[in-house]
């Protein structure tokens, strides 16, 4: 029984957090890059196609798709995506 009234709790903490965050994708990048971190993948590709384009990368200070992409596919994959912030980090 206590372990469906905290279920319950989350979902509807996190439905209110969704809903609560919706329009508000592209403030999630600029705090993530104001804290200092580097935004998830998943906050960079806005599209959720699975890749970051040029015009995603630009959200992401520092970060060059023509740097980053190994492939030559003109993305990044999400490896190629933490490469590539692995080596912003570092300095
Ligand atoms: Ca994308
Ligand atoms: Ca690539």
């Amino acid at each position: 029984m206590r372990k469906h009234i905290l279920t319950a709790t989350f979902l509807s903490v996190f439905s209110a957090a969704a809903v609560a965050g919706a329009p508000g994708g592209e403030k999630d990048a600029a705090a993530a890059m104001t804290s200092g971190t580097m935004p998830s993948f998943e906050v960079v590709d806005r599209n959720e196609d699975g890749k970051i384009s040029a015009e995603e990368a630009g959200y992401v200070r520092g970060l060059s798709v023509q740097e980053a992409d190994r492939d030559g596919d003109g993305m990044l994959s999400p490896v190629e995506y933490k490469a590539a912030i692995e080596h912003l980090t570092k300095g």
